[in-house]
């Protein structure tokens, strides 16, 4: 299980992690010749086994042993998530069934799932990095970790269930939902750590008042958070309402799952396990490469994975590369947030809206809770976008006064982010859906 690229050391039996002396401390020329020397070898296996990525390359006049720079790299295509649907299910595995050990699917918005697979050196790597990921939020072996992570076809739950019990820390596989177990095993279990999507946690902190149950004097210390996109806002939230410290984690199926890249203590950005996951940013209209400190769609390409290589994977993720080391030492490069994806784009009336912007808005202001939905109509061919925001049960009980002035405030507030008047509902705590995992913001009735 503790294997999957370089050495990682543990104290004898059950001791401590000791980060220091995995890949994130490597110097940077040390860690480009392994990344070149990897991505030689995953190219010649998708070539030699995926016949998709074959034909490209040979449409190319590429062959493999003309990879001989890190540079060779933007010679090769695109794979795209189209690519992964037509080749359903299993077209682009690079190891015959029978070395699958494992296999992953992830719900597109439409029809079939699209489908992943893992050998076992593939799993010991998923595992390897997420037990760094775990130590760069500070847990080792003594933490109780509260997995709330969906287990099952979703990578969230068995990927963090691995690498937390890799690691050494006591693992609670309590999965997705049943929100009064979840708060009832955090208290009575003396859990340390939580796991799951930030909207899910912000669920749990609201029922645990509820219940009185006062989550700042119970042990938790970090909320390890992602699966969707989040505000500084929303951290602001968790962290002033709960006293944890809510790290960010970014993973995605196709890749790998979670674990891709993880902030630290310093959380200037996230470091991505680049001996074996290569970042590239480019402009996701041209596909051009662009350089460090512009933001674009990162593109990833696995180093070491099997069972399903992808190379310049295209995940519709917008970000940048952040400049300069981080002074917690790793020497890792880093990703910013990811605050929004090519695609969920919302046009409106001409103006280019991403639901974070409107997040962001929202939270700005007083009153206003960070459970919000945006619906989308069409009347008379015009657009019309409106925001539903609950407010806090003392303004809701408020005089219609005050009500009118926290509808005016955020209507403001989100005019001057986005250019654009959008609707504002005002509603009562509580009556927005909330979600087990990723919550849904977007609700679209224009069709
Ligand atoms: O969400 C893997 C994961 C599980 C990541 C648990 C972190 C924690 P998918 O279901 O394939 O995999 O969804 C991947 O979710 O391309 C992003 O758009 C989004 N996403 C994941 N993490 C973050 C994050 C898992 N930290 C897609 N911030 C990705 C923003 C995120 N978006």
């Amino acid at each position: 299980m503790r294997g999957g690229g370089p050495a990682v050391s543990w104290d004898p039996p059950g001791g401590a992690f000791h980060p220091a002396s995995t890949p994130d401390y490597l110097p940077a020329a040390r860690m480009r010749e392994l990344q070149l020397a990897r991505l030689q070898n995953v190219v010649g296996r998708a070539y030699a086994r995926v016949p998709l990525f074959r034909e490209r390359l040979d449409a190319r006049g590429f062959q493999p042993a003309d990879f001989r720079g890190l540079g060779d790299l933007e010679r090769l295509p695109f794979t795209t998530k189209a690519d992964l649907r037509d080749t359903y299910p299993f077209g682009l595995f690079a190891s015959p069934i029978e070395d699958v050990v494992r296999l992953h699917a992830s719900s597109g918005t439409t029809g079939k799932p699209i489908v992943v697979a893992y050998t076992r050196a593939d799993l010991d790597v998923w595992t390897s990095v997420m037990v760094r990921a775990f130590a760069a939020c500070g847990l080792n072996h003594g933490d109780i970790i509260q997995n709330a992570y969906g287990y099952g076809l979703f990578t969230g739950g068995l990927g963090a269930h691995y690498g937390a019990e890799s690691l050494g820390a006591t693992v609670i596989p309590v999965s997705g939902g049943n929100t009064d177990r979840q708060i009832m095993v955090m208290k009575d279990f003396g859990v340390t750590a939580i796991c799951c999507t930030p909207s899910y946690f912000i669920h749990l902190m609201e029922r645990a008042a509820e219940l009185g149950v006062n989550i700042r004097e119970l042990p938790l210390r970090a909320g390890i958070f992602g699966a969707e996109p989040w505000t500084e806002s929303m951290r602001r939230h968790i962290e002033t309402d709960s006293g944890i410290q809510a790290f960010d984690i970014y993973g995605l199926s196709e890749i790998i799952g979670p674990g891709v890249a993880i902030e630290c203590p310093c959380h200037n950005g996230l470091h991505i396990f680049e001996d074996h996951f290569y970042p590239e940013i480019v402009d996701p209209e041209s596909g051009r490469a662009l350089p460090e400190g512009e933001e674009g769609e990162l593109v990833l390409t696995t180093l070491s994975k099997q069972a399903m290589p992808m190379i310049r994977y295209r995940t519709r993720d917008i970000t940048s590369l952040a400049p300069g080391p981080c002074p917690c030492g790793r020497t890792v490069r880093r990703i910013g947030r990811i605050g929004r994806r090519s695609d969920d784009m919302i046009i409106v009336r001409g103006v280019n809206v991403f639901p974070s912007q409107i997040e962001a808005a929202l939270l700005a202001v007083e009153g206003a809770l960070p459970h919000y939905q945006i619906v989308l109509t069409r009347q008379k061919g015009l657009d019309n976008i409106e925001a539903q925001v609950e407010v806090t049960a003392e303004v809701f009980s408020d005089k219609v006064r005050a009500l009118e002035g926290l509808h005016g405030r955020l209507c403001d507030a989100l005019e001057q982010a986005l250019g654009l008047r959008v609707e504002v509902t005002l509603a009562a705590p509580r009556s927005i859906q909330r979600s087990e995992g990723k919550a849904k913001r977007v609700i679209d009735r224009r069709q």
